[in-house]
């Protein structure tokens, strides 16, 4: 008898060490949520909105440090836009429009985008290595919408994001990716606004223009968001 109760306490302590994922730093554990490192985005992959500076060397870059992370115990994430065809977003789907031009839909601005990240293309593909990630959260799959922010669309429709943090007990997340000024920004702002410490990694983030990105690495700050140049994991840990 006591040999069974024994081990079913075994199995009870087991159970709960395998359920909870990630390291314990300062009595928080930390997110990581690497936003749309994806072909359409980057230079290398000859994307259809390829951004400035996402060479090879780019992605690498942030490979090494995501697997950096990772082997710190952090919790990872990456964040996929993840387009219909018919997305309201493609300058493509409103005649007479051109890339890049601005319209008001629902009286909020829109920048209209060449067509990217088409759900099942090659260029939709997260070019990070998939295996850490304990998440990979689609975005942008209603038509209707934009959704620049990996926690909910343009239509205030949210994704699973806030709900798989909260289950693993982060309160700290670190964003980075592409784009600084969209949807990396959307991202760390809405993180911050549900209540996360929020540390952005500008050095292995890259804007669509300059004038935006500054912009955005300023309105972050302003909200309390830390910016860091480039990763520091004791940094990380400690703030
Ligand atoms: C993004 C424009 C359109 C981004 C996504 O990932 O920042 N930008 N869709
Ligand atoms: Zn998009």
């Amino acid at each position: 008898m006591k040999l069974i109760i024994g081990l079913m306490v075994m199995i009870g302590v087991g159970v709960c060490f395998l359920s909870s994922v990630g390291s314990v730093y300062a009595g928080e554990k930390i997110g990581v949520i690497v936003v749309d490192v994806q072909g359409d985005f980057t230079e290398w992959k000859k994307g259809s909105l390829a951004v400035a500076g996402t060479d090879k060397a780019f992605v690498d870059k942030v490979q090494k440090a995501t697997d950096k992370l990772n082997s710190e115990g952090f919790v990872m994430f990456a964040t996929q836009d993840w387009h219909p065809e018919n997305h309201v977003s493609f300058f493509t789907n409103h005649p007479g429009k051109k890339p890049f031009e601005m319209i008001s839909i629902e009286g909020k601005n829109q920048v209209l985008w060449p067509p990217h990240c088409i759900q099942g293309t090659e260029n939709a593909k997260v070019l990070v290595d998939n295996n850490p990630f304990l998440a990979i959260v689609k975005k942008g799959q209603d038509a209707r919408y934009d959704s620049y922010s990996g926690f909910q669309d343009d239509g205030g429709q949210k994704t699973e994001m806030d709900k798989i943090l909260k289950k693993n007990q982060i309160k700290k997340v670190v964003v980075y990716g592409i784009a600084t000024d969209y949807c990396v920004k959307a991202t760390a702002m809405d993180a911050k606004e549900a209540g996360y410490d929020v540390i952005v990694i500008e050095g292995l983030s890259k804007g669509v223009a300059p004038d935006t990105t500054k912009k955005a690495l300023e309105e972050m700050k302003s909200k309390g968001i830390t910016v860091l140049e480039e990763l520091d994991v004791e940094k990380i840990k400690g703030s």
